[in-house]
Order: C-alpha cells, then sequence, then structure tokens
C-alpha cells in the first residue's frame, strides 16, 4: 500500500515552497518529498557504510555476525574504502568544472573563441605572480598561455605540490608534508583513491583516510581555486550589489529563463543572449513585457554574484520553480540536476535544455555547448525559450509571493577594498573581538531535513553570538530569503557585529559564491593566517554544511578539516559502520590536523559548540573571549 505523504508543513520552512508544494499535490506531480518516502526505510548496512559493491566476489555485506567480505575486508576498510571514492567524485565533480574554465581561457588565447574574453587583466597577472610565472613586460596573452599550462599541470602527475600551495601558510604546508597529505595533482589524487580502493590495496583504513584528504585538499586548493579564480578572470570579479530572491523572481508577464547547475560558462552566454535586442523585440511580439534570467543552485550563484541575477530558489525549490507553471525553460550544466526536472518539464510547456555532453539527461533538447559557438548556441537556446511563452497554459500559472531584497558580490577583493584596502581592520575587528570569530556555512538542502531549517537556524544563532557569517552554495539562497542577507540584518546580530557590518553597510552574512567558491573562504583563512603568523588551525573560525547531501559537500567537508577548520554537519556520511573511521573523524584528526568533525542536527547546540571552539582558539591568541 502507498504511504501517505509527509504533511506538507514538516517539509520546508518556506511559504513558497509549501504553496508549489500543494500545487504539486493538486495536479498529481511527484517530487523529491514523496520519492524520498517511498525510498525509506533505507539499507541499513548501506547508512552504515558495511555493504561492499568493488568486486564480483561480492557484493558483500558485513556485520557482528558476518564479520568479513569475502576477501576478508572488515567493516573498518570497507567504510573508508567506500567515503574515499566518495570524496574522490566530489573532488572530481569540483575539479573538472574547474579544467572545464582552464579549456575556456585555452579557447581565448588560442584565438578559437571571441565570445568569452579575458575581462580581469589585473587579476591574471596578480594569479600568475603568486604562482611564480613571469608578468614583466609580457603581453596579456603570454602571461595567460603560462597559466593555462600551470593550471593543466595542476591536473597531472606532478610530484611535488599543486600551484596555489603557495597562498598556504607554511605550518599548514609543514603538517601536510608529515603526514603524506600534500595534494600533487588533482587528477593524480582521484586516480590513487580509485587504486587504493580497488580489492587488494589500501587495506588500512587511517591511510585510506589520509589519502582522502590528500584528494579533497587537491579539489580545494587545486581544482575548485581554479575554477573560482579563472572565473573572475573571464567573468569579472564579483562586487557588492542588490538583487533579489524566492520564486517571485519568476515573472507572470515575462519569458522566464532558469538556469541550473554549476558552470558559469553556460549560464553566462545565455544571459548575454537574453539581452540580444531582437530576442527580446520577439518576446515582445509575443506578449511578454521580456526575457527574465533568474538563477538556481549554483550556477545561479555565479551569476547572482558577477551580474546580480535575480536567485529563484536553491537544491529543493529547483522542481518547485517549474511547479510555478510559468518556466518557457531551464537550461542546466552538471550537478545537483535531478533528473525529475525533466518529468516535471513534462508536466508543463517548460523546455528542458541540456548543454554538456557529460551530463546529458533523456528527454532533455540536447546543445553540445562550445567556446567557439557559445553565442549563437545560447541564442538558440533562448529563442527556444521565448518561442515558448506562447505555449504557457495561463490558467496553471501561481507565482507565490514577491521577492526579497538581497546583498550579494563578496569576494575577497570586493571585501579588503570594503575594509580599505587590506585585511587589517578585519583582523582588528578580530583583536577586539567586535567579530569573534568567522563559520562559513555552506552546502544544500537534503530533503530528510525540514528545508532550510537548519541552515537557518545556525546562521542566525551564530550572527546573534558576534560570530560572522559567511555562506556559500545553496545556504545562500536560505540566508537570503530569511532576510539575513541586507544591512538591515545587523538588527538580528550582536553588538559588536552590528557595530562593525553597521559602519561598513554589509549585512551580518556575506555571500560568498556557489560551492567552488569555498575555495576563497580557504584564501582568506590562508592570508588572515598569514597576516597573524599563525597557521589556519590557530584561527577562530569554523565551517559549517548542515544539510548537506553530495558527494562535493563531503570534498568541501574534508578539505576544510585538513586545512585545520573545525567542521560541522548537520548528519553524519555513511561511515558509522566503522569505530575505526567514526572516531577518527569526529576526534583522531583533531590530533592530526588540528580539527576534526563534529556531528550535530540541532543548530542551536551547534552554535554552542562553534562558540566554545571560538573562545578557545581567541584564549590561545592571547584575545578576551
Ligand atoms: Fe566483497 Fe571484498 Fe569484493 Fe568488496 S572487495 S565486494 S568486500 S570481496
Ligand atoms: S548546488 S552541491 S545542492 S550547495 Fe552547488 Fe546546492 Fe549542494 Fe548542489
Amino acid at each position: 500500500m502507498a504511504k501517505e505523504p509527509r504533511p506538507i508543513d514538516e517539509l520546508t520552512i518556506w511559504d513558497d515552497a509549501k504553496a508549489m508544494l500543494k500545487k504539486a499535490r493538486a495536479e498529481g506531480i511527484e517530487t523529491v518529498h514523496e520519492r524520498l518516502d517511498q525510498q525509506t526505510p533505507h539499507c541499513k548496512m548501506c547508512e552504515l557504510g558495511t555493504s561492499c559493491r568493488n568486486c564480483t566476489m561480492g557484493p558483500c555485506r558485513v556485520s557482528e555476525k558476518k564479520p568479513l567480505g569475502v576477501c576478508g575486508a572488515d567493516a573498518d576498510v570497507i567504510v573508508a574504502r567506500n567515503f574515499g571514492r566518495f570524496v574522490a567524485g566530489g573532488a572530481a565533480g569540483h575539479s573538472d568544472h574547474g579544467r572545464d574554465l582552464i579549456e575556456v581561457l585555452e579557447a581565448i588565447v588560442e584565438g578559437e573563441t571571441t565570445d568569452y574574453k579575458i575581462t580581469e587583466e589585473g587579476k591574471l597577472r596578480t594569479i600568475a605572480g603568486e604562482i611564480g610565472i613571469e608578468t614583466e613586460g609580457r603581453t596579456v596573452k603570454e602571461v595567460a598561455h603560462d597559466v593555462m599550462d600551470e593550471f593543466f599541470a595542476d591536473f597531472g602527475s606532478r610530484r611535488k605540490e599543486v600551484s596555489f600551495l603557495a597562498r598556504v601558510p607554511q605550518k599548514r604546508k609543514d603538517v601536510w608534508a608529515k603526514l603524506g597529505m600534500t595534494p600533487r595533482g588533482v587528477d593524480r589524487e582521484i586516480a590513487e583513491m580509485m587504486h587504493r580502493t580497488h580489492m587488494g590495496c589500501d587495506n588500512d583504513a587511517p591511510n585510506t583516510l589520509i589519502h582522502a584528504a590528500r584528494t579533497a585538499l587537491a579539489d580545494g586548493w587545486g581544482g575548485s581555486m581554479i575554477g573560482t579564480e579563472l572565473s573572475d578572470v573571464i567573468f569579472g570579479t564579483p562586487t557588492p550589489r542588490m538583487s533579489t530572491a524566492n520564486l517571485g523572481v519568476i515573472k507572470e508577464d515575462q519569458v522566464n529563463i532558469l538556469v541550473h547547475g554549476h558552470n558559469p560558462v553556460v549560464s553566462e552566454m545565455i544571459l548575454a543572449a537574453a539581452r540580444d535586442p531582437q530576442l527580446v523585440a520577439r518576446a515582445k511580439e509575443l506578449g511578454a513585457s521580456g526575457i527574465n534570467v533568474a538563477g538556481l543552485c549554483c550556477t545561479g550563484n555565479e551569476l547572482l554574484m558577477r551580474q546580480g541575477i535575480p536567485m529563484a530558489g536553491n537544491h529543493l525549490m529547483t522542481e518547485l520553480a517549474i511547479i510555478t507553471g510559468a518556466v518557457e525553460a531551464i537550461v542546466v550544466d552538471y550537478q545537483c540536476i535531478m533528473p525529475s526536472l525533466v518529468q516535471i518539464s513534462g508536466c508543463y510547456h517548460t523546455k528542458f535544455i541540456d548543454t554538456a555532453n557529460k551530463a546529458r539527461f533523456t528527454g532533455g533538447i540536447h546543445y553540445d555547448f562550445q567556446p567557439a559557438t557559445a553565442m549563437t548556441q545560447a541564442k538558440e537556446i533562448v529563442s527556444l525559450a521565448v518561442e515558448g511563452f506562447a505555449q504557457r497554459d495561463k490558467g496553471r500559472v501561481d507565482i507565490p509571493c514577491e521577492p526579497i531584497d538581497i546583498m550579494t558580490g563578496f569576494s575577497n577583493e570586493a571585501v579588503i577594498a570594503a575594509l580599505g584596502g587590506s585585511l587589517d581592520p578585519l583582523v582588528q575587528a578580530i583583536v577586539a573581538g567586535d567579530i569573534r570569530g568567522a563559520v562559513g556555512i555552506v552546502g544544500c538542502n537534503n530533503p530528510k531535513i525540514k528545508q532550510d531549517s537548519l541552515n537557518v537556524g545556525l546562521a542566525k544563532e551564530l550572527i546573534k553570538r558576534d560570530i560572522l557569517v559567511i555562506a556559500t552554495g545553496c545556504v545562500t539562497t536560505a540566508a537570503g530569503k530569511a532576510g539575513l542577507l541586507v544591512p538591515e540584518a545587523i538588527e538580528m546580530a550582536g553588538p559588536g557585529l552590528k557595530k562593525i557590518c553597521g559602519s561598513l553597510g554589509i549585512p551580518p552574512v556575506l555571500h560568498y559564491g556557489s560551492c567552488v567558491d569555498n575555495s576563497r573562504i580557504m584564501q582568506l583563512c590562508a592570508a588572515l593566517a598569514n597576516t597573524l603568523n599563525v597557521d589556519i588551525s590557530d584561527l577562530p573560525v569554523g565551517a559549517s554544511s548542515p544539510e548537506w547531501y553530495s558527494e562535493k559537500a563531503a570534498a568541501i567537508g574534508l578539505y576544510a578539516v585538513a586545512s585545520g577548520i573545525q567542521t560541522h554537519l548537520g548528519h553524519p556520511p555513511h561511515i558509522l559502520g566503522s569505530k575505526t573511521v567514526t572516531n577518527l573523524a569526529v576526534a583522531g584528526l583533531e590530533d592530526l590536523v588540528g580539527a576534526a568533525f563534529f556531528i550535530e542536527p540541532d543548530p542551536v547546540r551547534t552554535a554552542e559548540i562553534f562558540d566554545e571552539r571560538i573562545k578557545a582558539k581567541r584564549k590561545a591568541l592571547g584575545l578576551s573571549e
């Protein structure tokens, strides 16, 4: 017998989501929540991480009664191997995204495209200088060529370290060197993780976990950082600007195009094409007042940060945005795009358009998006959306709310500019205790958790305690919808944070970008540590992914911990079947890298734990608690 669906009020904290979930149920459309109900209860062994499918002598499921797989692997080995591969999957996603940006840079340097350009020559030269490339007296193309070569090499079989380790404090690099955790090449660490976890290789759980950390570091200080920095070079470094968020950004009188995924290479071009006067004129001919491009998930964050486009929603809003009935096209690149979006698009006039050969969707309209033909392809895609406006069923349109204001665009460069040109005022505010510390809240939604209850709950609890919050990924839309991304949100902050953010005219929760942009937070922590001449693990900072779901979030969490930052997860990864692995994750790593994970489902308790940690770190630095 089919299960009763859970009450809508239990699924999300948002009114726009509730209205669309009601509409979905009334129209007989299944969402992620009903599918979760069908999949629950999940397999216990898989939840514990104690099932293995790594060879055809198995699959094996180990337990107290049957403690060894066919090959003899015990729970520790199996859990560590599974977690290692999970992290490698996440590192691969972010890093392959970074590589795609190098390929766009290559197309620019080699003259294959004029649709993309080097927008930030100054930033390109700064990066080149940091990674040891000569810039004096050289043309921008010459410098770009060498940066491209250096970054391509970061993916290969380097024997020493990835280029951006030049940013890491020496004390941290020494920790990694001692542990054999120094990331050498991105693809190298990912491939080695796959090798180590083949039957009969790395059968020592702690050793596997050290390499998982090295793989994650190759993401954070390699692939992701390359993705962020080259996106800035090509599309511009974000600067503070205002925008709007929630489903109210979808406009009843306009052609609505949603961009979804992660990489700005496609979505930037879609936005540019949507401003084409001929396409706008055609939209008007068909009765629309214009063409509206709005964001979902991280490609939305990328465009929000640099271009200020409105944000329709985060991970669990992606299905619901289509259910408004007012979306002509959803254009996707890759990652976090539920295949169900094709099915739900099919319930309306919405065209689902995929653009990457590595992320095709059965039933979607496919474009093999290439730098050389990007603008032509983008115009074709926008044209499809415009023509679709005529097919919209006005009787099924329901846009449930008005949008809410948000402030975005906080790159490190923008923060330093706002501080008057250096990090010193931030350091002084930390020393004085006005800002007691900072926590990056990052990551996703997960239908197992009431949508955004923890993301928002934790942010509110932290700012009350004069702890600055830096948000990326899907947390940003949650923070925005909760009114935390506007300068007026200082009214919810403690007195110190209120004073500092008030004087700068910035919110107490800063939107720092997409998932790959967690590398901006790493860079900021490294710069603060270098300024204070300490290790990153000495800073009064933390990281949290309260509602995470993805392999990429696990990679982010692990590179944060390995970089010395205590990291909170709202629910555990599938490791609890091994005491060795679990103990290492939540305690043992502290002795090795100066930080560990903690798992806590309650946002108030989580804030208290961060508060205690920040007090201890401040005390150790000789500062007031
Ligand atoms: Fe079973 Fe070992 Fe094969 Fe895994 S690697 S499926 S534990 S025999
Ligand atoms: S999109 S990885 S749901 S943050 Fe980056 Fe959101 Fe998490 Fe995907």
